[in-house]
């Protein structure tokens, strides 16, 4: 399928390995973790002998060419034993370790010391065979899927790739990072260590830095299409990170409207997009997303809006972005308020939580006012049997976060506890929860639990 571009725009850059020693203009650590095995893990490799009855094996994998697998075997040179400090790497992976050229000292790290040992493959991806430069480490390592300790090994840090682009009119720096460590320079996707990574050096200052303001933001996923200084790119990496295509594009748009949203963060396995909503409407490329996440902003009068936010962790709403027609979300209000009690630690005080819940059982955050002007902040109201106030509780109540409460020694008898919050202009309803106090102390029901 031909790219949407403009034509003219088009800039195919040539792109230069950085990062040969470790150095980088950025602040991201990738990683390939080796896990440790007993026998090689590739037939019919030529190895060398080992001086310990134990070595252990290592697969890399990188690239997209035949034979993706690097062997590393680390081994005791003064025997079973004496601990490891050798390390063999097939690094030109032509299966043969020569211990000439292939062989490295090396200290294994500890809880307090780090160790490492810059060393080069030789990875074929997109049909080009090229150097990679990592850091190699080795530890002694279990966890619960791992409970036999052993050596485990880590291959950090990558070499990446760099080159200056235009956009705007105006020459940037430009990297491509293996952030997720596979050897290919060119995997969309949003996720930041499962999918790879651009760097657009925008204030020209030398490095690149990953900020919230999208206006001045210089780090951003391998995506179909990036966003910079309100103009669409697609901007594509070859395999091997060589080169790079930038051309400015014209993405298709569509419409997602949800009653209230104020900001949505949608993602698709080559596209991730925060969407801003006027009037409860915002546009969209085109495509299949998940909701990764949702923000409401309930307008009060005279006042700033109250937000609601939620993270959908599973079960993520799914939003088709279609041409011509909006896509309709139902999500969110009606919300239910409702309070969580558990018995304190001492007896006399009531741990209390209230909690925003919307149709679809998603739990949100409830963030007030940054500056003043806030409607009245969340609390908790205590009512007898004849719905008198007895007692309310301001301070420290937060939603979805507990807080203590010194139960009064006044307070006997059964109560009810009410969350008292103020969600403008949307359909919402409160639940309480009944309590029994005995002097002061709270009465925990068998029957509840
Ligand atoms: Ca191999
Ligand atoms: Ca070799
Ligand atoms: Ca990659
Ligand atoms: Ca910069």
């Amino acid at each position: 399928m031909p790219l949407p571009v403009l034509a003219d725009s088009v800039q195919t850059i040539p792109m230069k390995l950085a990062g040969h020693e470790g150095e980088k203009a950025h602040g991201f650590s990738n990683n390939q973790w080796l896990l440790p095995h007993d026998t090689c893990q590739e037939a019919d490799v030529n190895l060398p002998r080992f001086a310990s009855e134990k070595p252990v094996f290592y697969a890399a994998k990188y690239g997209d060419g035949e034979d993706q697998v690097f062997t590393f075997v680390v081994d005791e040179s003064g025997g079973t034993g004496t601990g490891y400090d050798v390390v063999y790497i097939d690094g030109n992976n032509d299966n043969r370790i020569d211990p000439e050229t292939e062989q490295f000292k090396i200290k294994l790290s500890t809880r307090t010391t780090h160790s490492s040992k810059r060393i080069r493959l030789m990875v074929t991806a997109g049909g080009n065979t090229s150097p990679y430069f990592a850091d190699f480490s080795a530890f002694l390592y279990h966890d619960r899927n791992h409970p036999v300790e052993n050596v485990h090994a880590g291959l950090r840090d990558s070499s990446y790739y760099e080159g200056v682009a235009e956009f705007g009119g105006k020459r940037h720096k430009i990297a491509v990072l293996d952030l997720n460590s596979n050897g290919r320079f060119n995997d969309f996707g949003a996720e930041l260590y499962g999918n790879d990574r651009m760097l657009i050096d925008r204030n020209n200052d030398g490095t690149y830095s990953h900020l919230d303001d999208l206006r001045k933001n210089e780090s951003f996923p391998s995506m179909r299409f990036t966003k910079i200084d309100d103009r669409w790119y697609s901007i594509a990496a070859t395999a091997d990170g060589a080169q790079l295509t930038v051309e400015e594009a014209q993405p298709a748009f569509g419409i997602v409207q949800i009653p209230f949203a104020r900001r949505a963060k949608l993602r698709s396995p080559t596209q991730l997009q925060v969407l801003d909503f006027v009037d409860s409407k915002a546009e969209a490329i085109l495509g299949k997303y998940e909701l990764l996440e949702l923000e409401f902003g309930l307008p009060a009068p005279g006042a700033e809006d109250v937000r609601l936010v939620t993270w959908f962790r599973d079960q993520r709403p799914q939003v088709n972005v279609i041409r011509g027609t909006p896509a309709n979300l139902e999500i969110g209000p009606p919300f239910q308020v409702g309070i969580e009690i558990a018995p304190g630690s001492n007896g006399q005080t009531l741990e209390t939580a209230i909690h925003i819940t919307g149709r679809n059982n998603e739990h949100y955050h409830y963030r007030g006012a940054e500056s003043g002007h806030s409607v009245a902040a969340p609390a908790l109201l205590v009512v007898d049997e004849q719905q008198r106030p007895v007692a309310s509780i301001h301070e420290h109540v937060e939603v979805g976060r507990s807080s203590s409460w010194w139960i009064p020694q006044s307070l006997d008898g059964k109560f009810r506890i009410w969350p008292i919050i103020h969600l403008p202009g949307v359909e919402y309803k409160a639940t309480g929860l009944e309590v029994e106090f005995r002097r002061g102390k709270l009465v925990e029901r068998d029957a509840e639990r």
